[in-house]
């Protein structure tokens, strides 16, 4: 779309927007201070580069063979390279633990693995000025057995706790290095298939396990940790030892970042109203954001209302100081490029959407215990301009339209991807 036109129309949008009382050059400079951190493993359907071949494990699935996966190090963080150049704003990179890298012959476990693994990550978002986020990889593995930090197996078990601390240590120094604190966050997919016969032990295990993994302490300028719940996995449908209250309970407790996957609640309960009650209590939350369809699916994610709700909820909030926004998801059957542009621009357009509802006329409305205006600016909002403000956004950031950047997709995939 030529220039003047998305200028034209965002001048128009501007006007009707200052009608409802909202500031949209404002919304246009915050929206620019969030942060999405770009999750590397939906670049190669999480299978890391330990070994690549290997089973995916811990009740995940990645679905689908699209051609083009990347391979190696170079290929992935030059497929990331190529994301970011079609993103406004400035983003994160989150890499779990099983994306490290070694010299020929120098290969280590993951309960010995350093920073130095990670220093072509660390100088490639340095250079990119990224932040850089972490993750234990507590599964595809076999020391994984159905149980990690909750196995009732002490060399399993410390083998899981020795690796969750190596983390903490390289999230530290990743931190550190970027002038940005790195959120770590321990996922484990340990449970049961069919129904327990002791639901306690396995829980109690893994509290003790994590108050070893936590012992040592690191500035939270550089190094934040969070723990991630979940309902249930493929596999282990009964029960999951980190559910969402033992993981409540214990991050409220030690104070620990919460995080809560879009997906990983019963298929009809949305994250977008826990945030208010959580952040009374936790002091800070890591946000997954991911699509389940039908189940825990970790499909693409779009402009939908659960997504909106969220960002509805992070403006209303204003909770940006103590959220982190981090996408979550893997569909192997799609470019993966295009779902990674997908996910942050979707993630995006719904936290300017939400910048642009005319709040005070909403809040004012309920103060007043007048309920039919407040529905009736929720509803306004819905039907304003808001693509011309999300095209001048991508205009001023230099980035492709909506409308634009699938091309220069397609011939990313045409030049690089079908070369694989
Ligand atoms: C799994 C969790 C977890 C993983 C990543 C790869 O259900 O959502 O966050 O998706 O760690
Ligand atoms: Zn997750």
């Amino acid at each position: 779309m030529a220039k003047k036109n998305i200028d034209a129309a965002y001048k128009l949008a501007c006007e009707r927007y200052a009608e409802l009382g909202v500031d949209v050059g404002a919304a246009l400079k915050r929206l620019l201070k969030i942060p999405v951190s770009l999750h590397c493993w939906q670049g190669d359907d999480v299978r890391g580069f330990e070994n690549a071949d290997g089973d995916l494990t811990g009740g995940i699935q990645a679905t689908g063979n699209y051609p083009g996966r990347a391979r190696t190090p170079a290929e992935l963080r030059g497929d990331m390279d190529f994301v970011f150049s079609l993103l406004g704003g400035k983003h994160r990179v989150n890499v779990h633990a099983c994306y490290a890298e070694f010299e020929k012959g120098q290969r280590v476990d993951r309960d010995e693995l350093t920073a130095e693994h990670f220093k072509n990550w660390i100088a490639w978002a340095k250079k990119n000025r990224l932040g850089m986020d972490f993750n234990p990889t507590l599964f595809s593995h076999p020391m994984f057995n159905g149980f990690s930090l909750s196995s009732r197996d002490k060399k399993t078990r410390k083998f899981w706790i020795k690796h969750t601390i190596a983390t903490r240590r390289i999230a530290a120094v990743i931190g550190k290095a970027l002038g940005s604190p790195s959120v770590n966050n321990v996922w484990i997919p340990d449970g049961f298939k069919d129904i327990p016969a002791d639901r306690m032990t396995p829980r109690k295990i893994l509290a003790d396990a994590l108050d070893e993994c936590f012992a040592e302490k690191f500035s939270p300028k550089h190094e934040l940790d969070a723990v991630e719940s979940k309902l249930f996995g493929i596999g282990a449908e009964s029960y999951t030892v980190g559910s969402h209250e033992f993981y409540m309970g214990y991050a409220v407790k030690n104070q620990k970042l919460l995080t809560l996957d879009a997906g990983h609640f019963h298929p009809t309960e949305a994250i977008a109203d826990k945030l208010s009650a959580c952040l009374l209590f936790v002091p800070e939350i890591l946000l997954h954001v991911s699509r389940g369809v039908r189940w825990d699916s970790d499909h693409v994610v779009i402009v939908n209302d659960e997504l909106i709700a969220v960002a509805q909820e992070l403006v209303r909030l204003n909770a940006f100081d103590r959220v982190h926004i981090g996408l979550d998801y893997f569909d192997a059957s799609l470019n993966r490029i295009a779902a990674w542009v997908i996910g942050v621009r979707s993630m995006q357009k719904a936290l300017l959407y939400a910048m642009l509802e005319p709040l005070k006329k909403m809040q004012d409305a309920e103060k007043s215990e007048d309920y039919a205006s407040r529905l009736a600016w929720m509803e306004t909002a819905k039907t304003m301009p808001f693509g011309a403000v999300w095209d001048k956004f991508c205009a001023d950031e230099d980035v492709p339209l909506d409308t634009e950047w699938l091309a220069e997709v397609k011939a990313y995939e045409a030049n690089v991807l079908a070369k694989r």
